[in-house]
Protein backbone atom coordinates (compact mmCIF):
# COMPACT_ATOMS: atom_id res chain seq x y z
CA UNK A 1 0.00 0.00 0.00
CA UNK A 2 1.19 3.26 -0.77
CA UNK A 3 2.63 5.78 2.14
CA UNK A 4 1.41 9.16 1.81
CA UNK A 5 3.40 11.21 4.82
CA UNK A 6 1.21 14.62 6.17
CA UNK A 7 0.37 16.95 8.72
CA UNK A 8 -3.05 16.94 9.66
CA UNK A 9 -3.27 21.13 9.30
CA UNK A 10 -1.92 20.76 5.57
CA UNK A 11 -3.83 22.25 2.63
CA UNK A 12 -1.22 20.63 0.38
CA UNK A 13 -2.00 17.30 2.15
CA UNK A 14 -5.72 17.46 2.18
CA UNK A 15 -5.58 17.88 -1.87
CA UNK A 16 -2.86 14.34 -1.82
CA UNK A 17 -5.31 12.45 0.60
CA UNK A 18 -8.74 13.89 -1.88
CA UNK A 19 -7.60 11.95 -4.68
CA UNK A 20 -6.91 8.68 -2.65
CA UNK A 21 -10.89 9.30 -1.90
CA UNK A 22 -12.19 10.24 -5.23
CA UNK A 23 -10.41 6.71 -6.62
CA UNK A 24 -11.60 4.71 -3.71
CA UNK A 25 -7.77 3.62 -3.30
CA UNK A 26 -6.51 2.43 0.33
CA UNK A 27 -3.05 4.35 1.08
CA UNK A 28 -1.38 4.53 4.72
CA UNK A 29 -0.95 8.30 6.18
CA UNK A 30 1.60 8.91 8.47
CA UNK A 31 1.74 12.01 10.12
CA UNK A 32 5.16 13.28 10.87
CA UNK A 33 5.80 15.49 13.87
CA UNK A 34 5.98 19.22 12.86
CA UNK A 35 9.45 19.43 14.62
CA UNK A 36 10.82 16.12 12.51
CA UNK A 37 13.21 17.63 9.65
CA UNK A 38 15.16 14.65 8.91
CA UNK A 39 12.44 12.36 8.00
CA UNK A 40 11.09 14.45 5.02
CA UNK A 41 15.20 15.73 4.32
CA UNK A 42 15.76 11.78 3.85
CA UNK A 43 13.35 11.48 1.74
CA UNK A 44 12.64 14.66 -0.67
CA UNK A 45 16.09 16.61 0.62
CA UNK A 46 14.08 19.62 2.72
CA UNK A 47 11.18 19.84 5.30
CA UNK A 48 7.84 19.49 3.71
CA UNK A 49 5.04 17.36 3.30
CA UNK A 50 2.64 16.01 1.56
CA UNK A 51 5.46 13.04 0.37
CA UNK A 52 4.26 9.90 -1.18
CA UNK A 53 5.94 6.91 -0.78
CA UNK A 54 5.67 5.08 -4.11
CA UNK A 55 5.67 0.66 -4.30
CA UNK A 56 9.21 1.19 -5.55
CA UNK A 57 10.52 2.68 -2.10
CA UNK A 58 10.97 6.31 -4.19
CA UNK A 59 9.71 9.34 -2.78
CA UNK A 60 7.69 12.21 -4.45
CA UNK A 61 7.14 15.74 -2.81
CA UNK A 62 4.59 18.52 -4.41
CA UNK A 63 0.64 17.89 -3.93
CA UNK A 64 -0.15 18.24 -7.75
CA UNK A 65 2.31 15.93 -8.95
CA UNK A 66 1.09 13.24 -6.10
CA UNK A 67 -2.50 13.89 -7.52
CA UNK A 68 -1.47 13.17 -11.24
CA UNK A 69 1.01 10.13 -10.02
CA UNK A 70 -1.80 8.57 -7.90
CA UNK A 71 -4.68 9.75 -11.05
CA UNK A 72 -2.75 7.60 -13.42
CA UNK A 73 -2.95 4.68 -11.61
CA UNK A 74 -5.60 2.62 -12.95
CA UNK A 75 -8.54 4.73 -14.71
CA UNK A 76 -8.13 8.80 -14.44
CA UNK A 77 -10.98 10.31 -12.25
CA UNK A 78 -10.09 13.90 -12.94
CA UNK A 79 -11.52 14.45 -16.33
CA UNK A 80 -13.41 17.33 -16.07
CA UNK A 81 -11.93 20.95 -16.77
CA UNK A 82 -10.37 23.39 -14.27
CA UNK A 83 -12.10 26.28 -13.30
CA UNK A 84 -10.80 29.65 -13.79
CA UNK A 85 -13.23 30.89 -11.55
CA UNK A 86 -12.40 28.55 -8.14
CA UNK A 87 -8.66 29.50 -8.79
CA UNK A 88 -9.60 32.92 -8.80
CA UNK A 89 -11.07 32.63 -5.67
CA UNK A 90 -8.92 30.10 -3.84
CA UNK A 91 -5.94 32.90 -5.41
CA UNK A 92 -7.44 35.73 -3.64
CA UNK A 93 -9.39 34.33 -0.11
CA UNK A 94 -5.80 32.70 0.97
CA UNK A 95 -4.69 35.57 2.37
CA UNK A 96 -6.99 36.12 4.68
CA UNK A 97 -8.32 32.29 5.16
CA UNK A 98 -4.04 31.32 6.77
CA UNK A 99 -4.80 34.27 8.74
CA UNK A 100 -7.42 33.10 10.19
CA UNK A 101 -6.21 29.68 10.25
CA UNK A 102 -3.21 28.87 11.45
CA UNK A 103 -2.81 30.62 14.41
CA UNK A 104 -6.32 27.93 15.25
CA UNK A 105 -4.22 24.70 13.61
CA UNK A 106 -1.26 25.64 15.90
CA UNK A 107 -3.66 25.48 19.19
CA UNK A 108 -5.35 22.25 17.68
CA UNK A 109 -4.65 18.96 19.11
CA UNK A 110 -3.63 17.36 15.73
CA UNK A 111 -0.73 14.33 16.16
CA UNK A 112 1.67 16.66 14.39
CA UNK A 113 1.83 17.99 17.64
CA UNK A 114 1.97 15.92 19.92
CA UNK A 115 4.91 16.95 21.81
CA UNK A 116 5.44 20.64 23.30
CA UNK A 117 8.64 20.95 20.76
CA UNK A 118 6.66 20.29 17.65
CA UNK A 119 4.17 22.59 18.84
CA UNK A 120 6.84 25.36 19.54
CA UNK A 121 8.53 24.64 16.04
CA UNK A 122 5.56 26.37 14.64
CA UNK A 123 7.53 29.62 16.39
CA UNK A 124 5.43 32.31 14.81
CA UNK A 125 2.20 31.26 17.15
CA UNK A 126 3.98 32.94 19.74
CA UNK A 127 3.10 36.07 18.53
CA UNK A 128 -0.26 35.88 19.06
CA UNK A 129 -0.70 33.34 22.19
CA UNK A 130 2.47 33.50 24.45
CA UNK A 131 0.80 32.31 27.62
CA UNK A 132 0.74 28.80 25.52
CA UNK A 133 4.12 28.05 25.44
N1 LIG B 1 4.17 23.21 -3.23
C1 LIG B 1 4.04 22.27 -2.16
C2 LIG B 1 3.82 23.03 -0.87
C3 LIG B 1 3.79 22.10 0.35
C4 LIG B 1 3.92 22.88 1.64
O1 LIG B 1 4.16 24.10 1.67
N2 LIG B 1 3.76 22.17 2.76
C5 LIG B 1 3.93 22.80 4.04
C6 LIG B 1 2.89 22.30 5.03
S1 LIG B 1 1.29 22.96 4.69
C7 LIG B 1 5.27 22.42 4.61
O2 LIG B 1 5.67 21.28 4.55
N3 LIG B 1 5.97 23.42 5.17
C8 LIG B 1 7.21 23.22 5.85
C9 LIG B 1 7.03 23.19 7.33
O3 LIG B 1 5.89 23.02 7.79
O4 LIG B 1 8.03 23.30 8.03
C10 LIG B 1 2.92 21.30 -2.46
O5 LIG B 1 1.99 21.67 -3.21
O6 LIG B 1 2.96 20.14 -1.99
Amino acid sequence: MLKLYVYDHCPFCVKAKMIFGLKGMPYEPVVLLNDDVATPVSMVGKKMVPVLEKADGSFMAESMDIVAYVDAMGTPVLTGPVSEKIAAWLHGSSGPLYRLFLPRAACAPLPEFATASARAYFGFFRTFRDDVF
